[in-house]
């Protein structure tokens, strides 16, 4: 296992690289190049820059999150094919130094959804949250703009305003797209793009959807196990991989995590793992919460116990952290309750690992 922590780039992360490599046990940093356009390819000058900025301050670059998917590609338009040329091009860029994971979701129009950036725990602490009654209430555009405005000045990931502009041509494109659909247009993706992975020695990780379910009545085909191994099953190959991101998969109670968990550790597809804990409310609502099993419905133990024991060898980051002690920054992305997570982490691994004894 290497533990990894996510850097948003020297020109968007208030967080230095200097700090990060003052977390016990992390040598790795998560990165990627937000200034190029989603479909664009990555020139070996930017990676090059990037990989640069890491290793002066002493720190390995080998996992990058996200090399984004053109809109064009999810829904199917003609145009894909470029896209997919380009995106065939940045993977062999990435290759060229050293990157080995590629993370990645396919989520129609949007990435991740919170209806609350801010909520104050009973701690004192800010964490976000999601409720499902606002986010069937609330418009795309409206979810845009109080997205935006209660960010700190930050964008999120996945959250670009400039591709969000228009959103009423983005959704009517989509109009046609059922889960079949998008599920189709996964596979002529990944068919175009794992040879490339093959040949450069890169695993794609597909990131599952969060929250796992439909929003704004579009598809999603991320949610579920049976979602990751109709996934898996599309192309069969080593490099056809997953992102086990505990708190989206967790966000839905049926999902048993830690048994999706064994399941593709043992099958070899699961090169990079987001490790973080929510708190369940009632219908489908759910907040982030420290990353410590009890302040969470998730077992955190028992998840790290299964990576270990099912032979994990692959990137651990700590995910979302709520904001403690005065910090302030990008939501889910500051510095404390991260590393906070990243050491818990570690030390439980350090626990498993010691203890020897395989998970029932
Ligand atoms: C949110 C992240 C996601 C993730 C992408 C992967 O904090 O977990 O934005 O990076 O879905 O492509």
């Amino acid at each position: 296992m290497r533990m990894s922590f996510r850097w948003f780039g020297a020109q968007d992360d208030p967080i230095p690289l200097s700090y990060i490599r003052q977390i016990p046990g992390v040598h790795d940093v998560v990165g990627a190049l937000f200034d190029v356009p989603v479909g664009e390819v990555w020139s070996t000058d930017k990676i090059a820059a990037l990989k640069k900025q890491a290793s002066d301050a002493d720190l390995n670059l080998e996992v990058i999150e996200s090399v984004n998917i053109h809109d064009d590609i999810k829904i199917g338009l003609p145009s894909r094919d470029r896209y997919i040329e380009n995106y065939r091009q940045s993977i062999r860029n990435l290759a060229e130094f050293g990157i080995t994971v590629i993370c990645y979701n396919f989520m129609p129009v949007f990435d991740w959804l919170r209806t609350d950036l801010n909520s104050k725990l009973p701690d004192g602490s800010f964490a976000m949250a999601y409720n499902d009654q606002i986010a069937t209430s609330t418009t795309p555009e409206q979810m845009v703009e109080k997205t935006a405005s209660a960010s700190d000045g930050f964008t999120l990931p996945g959250w670009e305003p400039e591709r969000l502009a228009d959103l009423k041509k983005l959704f009517e494109q989509y109009k046609d797209v059922d889960e079949d659909a998008l599920r189709a247009n996964l596979k002529y993706f990944l068919e175009g793009v794992i040879p490339v992975c093959e040949e450069v020695g890169i695993k794609m990780a597909i990131h599952p959807d969060d929250p796992p379910k439909p929003i704004f009545g579009l598809p999603r085909v991320v949610k579920n196990r049976s979602d990751l191994q109709a996934i898996v099953d599309m192309v069969d190959s080593p490099n056809n991989g997953l992102t086990i991101c505990t708190g989206s998969l967790g966000e839905n109670p049926e999902n048993d995590v830690v048994e999706i968990i064994k399941h593709f550790v043992a099958a070899d597809r699961v090169p990079f793992a987001h490790v973080r804990n929510i708190k369940w409310g009632q219908n489908g609502n759910f907040r982030e919460s420290a990353h410590l099993s009890s302040e969470g419905s998730l077992d955190l133990y028992e998840i790290v116990r299964a990576l270990h024991d099912s032979g994990f060898e692959g990137f651990i980051r700590p995910d979302h952290g709520r904001m403690v002690w005065g910090e302030t920054g990008r939501p889910g992305y500051g510095l404390y309750d991260r590393a906070m997570g990243a050491t818990y982490i570690n030390g439980l691994w350090e626990a498993v690992d010691k203890s020897g004894s395989p998970a029932a």
